[in-house]
């Protein structure tokens, strides 16, 4: 029995050698110290072992549970520290490596021009007005002025979203300061920026989705000189402190009297160019005084407040601002072209 001691001893000692994972070590330990394990076997046979031998071969045998499980440990130390060593050379950094460069993209070239102007105008005082896309009838037409038979409202041009012709996608901005002046007594003084919706065919200068940016002035004694106070420092402001504007006798139905507003070309500081097409003058906008049939239809008492409007394209303004020949680049979002402006 001694001998098979010994034995098992020397064996457990030799099978950890071979042992290079802990699930063989593992396997060792059951196959040695286990329940159906080699030491256990010996102990049961104990039984057979004289008085005076059981406790010498107990004792015996406890040494060699001892040892083995001091070996298994041992061996089992090793192969963590092992283990530990393959995983962090593996997971070694080479901070020295050139790292990954993330391309970085900007604003599209509509938010820069959109986000320009509307600073431009809070700088003046304007509060940023909004409205839905969805509009009723009434606010996009009627309460502007624009009546029934108006070729405006005809489906040619207009997206109407339901068989009556109740709703539809505003054409404009202007229903948003329609709400406004319905809501607000004046002094108003607000742009509103936004998407429009007309049933345009697409071409290089026309969308059936574009922006519009509109603004509205309401106070007691309003005139056409703080129109064009007002929009020559706009002018002045988006396309540099030299710029010149006019004024040219123009219709629309919400205003009375109406224009269009020229600004000298900021490329070629008037002398004529492609940008101007040889004119030295660019349309920037369309302005007014608003009508007092629009004025008095909001609530507003006309002989008592008066005020001015303007609205432009804002797709044109960056056209020009950029030189961008078609409109449809705009709204592609080719990387290559965006990465331009
Ligand atoms: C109210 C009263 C008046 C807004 C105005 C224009 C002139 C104008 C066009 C420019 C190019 C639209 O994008 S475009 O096709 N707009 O010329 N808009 S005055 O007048 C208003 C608006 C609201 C209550």
């Amino acid at each position: 029995m001694r001998d098979k001691l010994k034995k098992i001893k020397e064996l457990a000692v030799e099978n950890l050698k071979g042992v290079n994972d802990l699930k063989n070590l593992d396997d060792l330990r059951v196959k040695f110290l286990g329940k159906k394990g080699e030491l256990t076997q010996i102990l049961k046979g104990m039984g057979a072992l004289s008085k005076e031998e059981r406790p010498i071969v107990g004792q015996l045998a406890n040494e060699v549970r001892e040892e083995i499980e001091a070996k298994l440990e041992e061996a089992k130390k090793g192969l963590l520290s092992k283990a530990m060593e393959i995983k962090l050379k593996a997971e070694t950094i080479d901070v020295t490596m050139p790292g990954k460069a993330r391309t970085l993209g900007h604003r599209h070239p509509m938010n820069q021009v959109i986000d320009n102007i509307k600073n431009i105008f809070i700088g003046m005082g304007y509060e940023i007005a909004e409205g839905p896309e969805i509009e009723l009838a009434h606010y996009n037409f009627e309460a502007l002025n624009i009546p029934k038979d108006h070729p405006a409202r005809d489906e040619q041009d207009t997206f109407y979203i339901d068989g009556k012709g109740d709703f539809l996608l505003r054409t404009q901005t202007s229903p948003i300061q329609v709400r406004v002046m319905e809501n607000k007594k004046p002094p108003i003084r607000i742009i509103a920026p936004g998407r429009v919706y007309r049933s345009d065919e697409v071409d290089a200068t026309h969308s059936p989705i574009f922006h519009q940016l509109e603004g509205l002035v309401i106070d007691k004694g309003i005139t056409m000189g703080d129109l064009k106070g007002a929009l020559a420092v706009f002018a002045k402001e988006l396309f540099g402190e030299d710029t010149q504007v006019r004024f040219r006798p123009h219709h629309f139905p919400f205003t009375e009297p109406s224009a269009e507003m020229d600004a000298s070309c900021f490329a070629c500081g008037g002398k004529g160019c492609r940008v101007c097409k040889d004119s030295g003058f660019i349309e920037v906008l369309g302005c007014g005084m608003v009508h007092p049939k629009v004025l008095e239809m909001a609530g507003i008492d006309p002989n008592v407040y008066s005020g001015f409007a303007f609205g432009m394209g804002l797709e044109r303004v960056a056209m020009q601002k950029y030189a961008i020949s078609d409109l449809r680049l705009l709204f592609e979002n080719d990387v290559k072209f965006l990465k331009q402006f």
